[in-house]
């Protein structure tokens, strides 16, 4: 155990033995390792004989049901009365990334705060923000070998749920030794990677792989084989009978040609040009997308241009990219 770590975990552990009324939850939008930390701590609170009170502020999407416990979240919904003496807020690096929690913070007498990013914030009675995590999952699973927990199977499959969904499958640059660790005591303590992999990473709905297949027909590769664009139009949407947003992963495809740095999807949507951007690691993608509006990360970024013509986003975003291209000769 690290000398950073302990007097915190001392300090959450003190704080949950002292708890009798929980409120637990992640934030809006949740992803898995959102989800799967409120689960796995709910879980082990009930363990302990704690009354909880598990939320999410919005439904994830459809492939994260499988996670054992997720009937006991409560979505959108915040209980009538708030008499919680503890919160824990997992993944909320302000005091209302989980939603509006403000009669929360003023009834409860503790609030525990857990986030694994640098923008956190110390708004909690005990703070244990670690950037260096990989997610709240690794840093859960950490806490749990502190308080000797021994962590249930359930409770494992939702951790590693959360750590691979955070770390690529251990293949982002978040990804340490100390999440393959992690990996490994969840794997140990029974978790579900079959489950997690086939229902995360190997299940797709027949019209997505369609509409995978008609995106990789009209990839185009520009500028000597260095831009890789893909436009998918309105009609390409209604033939196939699928919604603009069943696109994720798209993008990333054009990665994988040897030349490519930088790959683009626009997307026809109604009122509006969406477009996500990807680049193999020489290319900031995040400032070619603040140039229209949006934002993101240096290898995924992306923006949406309301009521405006494709043709004349998709020349001008073009420009942008090749002009940050030739800029690496
Ligand atoms: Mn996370």
């Amino acid at each position: 155990m690290n000398k950073i770590k302990s007097p915190k975990f001392k300090a959450i552990k003190k704080a949950i033995k002292k708890g009798k009324k929980f409120f637990v939850a992640g934030h809006q939008n949740p992803d898995g390792d959102s989800l799967g930390s409120t689960l796995a701590v709910s879980s082990y609170l009930r363990r302990l004989g704690k009354e909880v009170y598990a939320f999410s502020n919005d439904r994830p999407g459809e492939d994260l049901y499988f996670m054992p416990g997720m009937e006991t979240v409560n979505f959108s919904v915040l209980p009538d009365e708030f008499d919680f003496d503890t919160m824990i807020l997992l993944e909320c690096s302000d005091k209302n990334r989980g939603g509006n929690f403000e009669p929360l913070f003023n009834t409860v007498k503790t609030v525990i705060n857990i986030d694994h990013h640098i923008t956190g914030q110390e708004y909690g009675t005990v703070n244990y923000i670690n950037a260096q995590a990989s997610s709240t999952a690794e840093i859960i699973t950490e806490l749990f070998e502190y308080l000797k927990a021994d962590i249930t199977p359930d409770e494992a499959t939702c951790l590693y749920t959360g750590l691979v969904t955070d770390t690529g499958r251990f293949l982002h640059s978040n990804s340490s030794a100390e999440s393959l660790r992690v990996g490994s005591v969840l794997l140990s303590c029974g978790a579900d990677i079959q489950e997690v992999n086939t229902v995360i990473y190997n299940t797709k709905p027949y019209k997505e792989l369609k509409l995978l297949g008609r995106a990789l027909e009209k990839l185009n590769l520009l500028n000597n084989d260095t831009l890789a664009e893909i436009t998918l139009n309105a009609k390409d949407f209604e033939l196939l009978g699928v919604d603009p947003r069943h696109t994720q992963g798209i993008v990333s495809q054009p990665i994988m040609i040897p030349a490519v740095e930088v790959s683009l999807l626009l997307r026809e949507e109604p009122g509006r040009i969406a477009v996500n951007l990807r680049s193999k690691g020489k290319i900031d993608v995040s400032k070619i997308a603040i140039l229209f509006g949006g934002g993101g990360h240096a290898r995924a970024a992306g923006f949406k241009v309301e009521g405006a013509q494709l043709t004349e986003i998709k020349d001008r975003l073009i420009t942008s990219v090749i002009k940050e291209i030739s800029k690496l000769k």
